[in-house]
């Protein structure tokens, strides 16, 4: 009786374990037959009735089947877990015949640009380039400067304070005056850096700029060193036709002081809309270091004589590229800063 039942679930457990489509279907007839409560299983529960010699014959055709089912579900479980991995790794699969997305190539800002060319130029004469804080304290910034107490570029309106002796520096000479304080002459450097200063912005304003400034100090330094070094400056920079002019004009730092024009790259000096008509342009501001500055440092002023200069890197990148509003340099518009490579 037993035996035809186990030859019936034998081929019902083949069937449902061949017709299973997934791997809980599979389950399902892995409980179904061998589970606690399965058709098999209770056969051999039901085999302790029996005497020992139907035991004996039927107990060793139970475990054959038992056996064949354990088989046959472990080769469907096997198949359908790689048709499960097979449906998934074709779903996760990645083309990678496909052209991949166009990769937008960012360009390097037309500021970042003049301050290199700016640099390169000074670094072919001798000159190292040292950068400093943006934040700086107010005797970097103006007190070692000879600025006077009174001097309105230190008032609230003119310059931003952090706290009472700290603030945005207001040009990179700071850096110059950490020099002096940390080396001893010869002195060759120059300072590019961004500055601070309290300004509404408008054409030709804005409240954050660039400046390069430039510092040599050694024995027997004069005038025409610096007349000399920013000629070649002017010329390497705007074309070798240009000519330089130095008038005088006044910063307290130095003494005497003179602001470099050269003749327009443009016209030529027969004026055209690039110098307003007046056929020359200003570039840059310079002088002699006053001995007060170089004292701050140490600097023995019997012996040591300096130049500096300074000069607004954004005015520089206007001229050279034609640009006629500062402020397309704040607003990373890539189309404008895209043009200048
Ligand atoms: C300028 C114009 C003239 C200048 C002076 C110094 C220092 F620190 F040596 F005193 N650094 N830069 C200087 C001189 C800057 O910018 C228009």
């Amino acid at each position: 009786m037993q035996n035809t039942q186990l030859r019936d679930i034998l081929n019902e457990a083949r069937e449902q374990i061949e017709n299973a489509a997934n791997r809980s279907e599979t389950e399902e007839a892995r409980v179904r037959f061998l589970g606690k409560k399965g058709r098999l299983t209770e056969i051999l529960r039901s085999m302790g009735t029996l005497d020992p010699e139907e035991r004996k014959a039927l107990g060793k055709l139970a475990n054959d089947a038992r056996a064949e089912i354990e088989g046959m579900l472990t080769r469907k479980f096997e198949k359908v877990k790689a048709a499960e991995h097979a449906l998934r790794f074709s779903a996760e699969a990645v083309d990678v015949t496909e052209p991949g997305a166009p990769l937008r190539i960012g360009a390097k800002h037309p500021i970042t640009r003049t301050i290199e060319a700016i640099s390169r130029i000074f670094m072919r004469m001798g000159f190292s380039v040292t950068e400093g804080p943006e934040v700086e304290t107010v005797f970097n910034n103006f007190d070692a400067l000879n600025a006077a107490p009174n001097h309105p570029s230190r008032e609230l309106t003119d310059t931003f304070y952090i706290t009472e002796d700290t603030l945005l520096r207001t040009q990179t000479s700071p850096v110059q005056v950490r020099t002096l304080l940390s080396q001893a002459p010869p002195i060759k450097v120059i300072s590019p850096g961004r500055c601070f200063r309290v300004d509404t912005a408008d054409a030709t304003h804005s409240p954050m700029f660039h400046q390069v400034e430039g510092l040599l100090v050694d024995e027997d330094v004069s005038m025409s060193d610096l007349k000399g070094t920013l000629d070649v400056f002017a010329k390497q920079m705007f074309g070798e036709d240009v000519k330089t002019r130095f008038r005088p004009h006044f910063f307290p730092f130095t003494e005497p002081i003179a602001e470099m024009d050269m003749s327009c790259f443009k016209c030529g000096g027969r004026g055209c809309r690039v110098c307003k008509g007046g056929g020359w342009i200003e570039v840059l501001g310079c002088g002699m270091v006053h001995p007060n500055v170089l004292r701050v440092g140490g600097v023995d002023t019997e012996r040591h004589t300096g130049f500096a200069f300074g000069m607004g890197v954004e005015r520089i990148a206007m001229l050279r590229h034609g640009i006629d509003d500062i402020r397309l340099f704040y607003e990373n518009d890539m189309r404008f800063i895209e043009q200048f490579g």
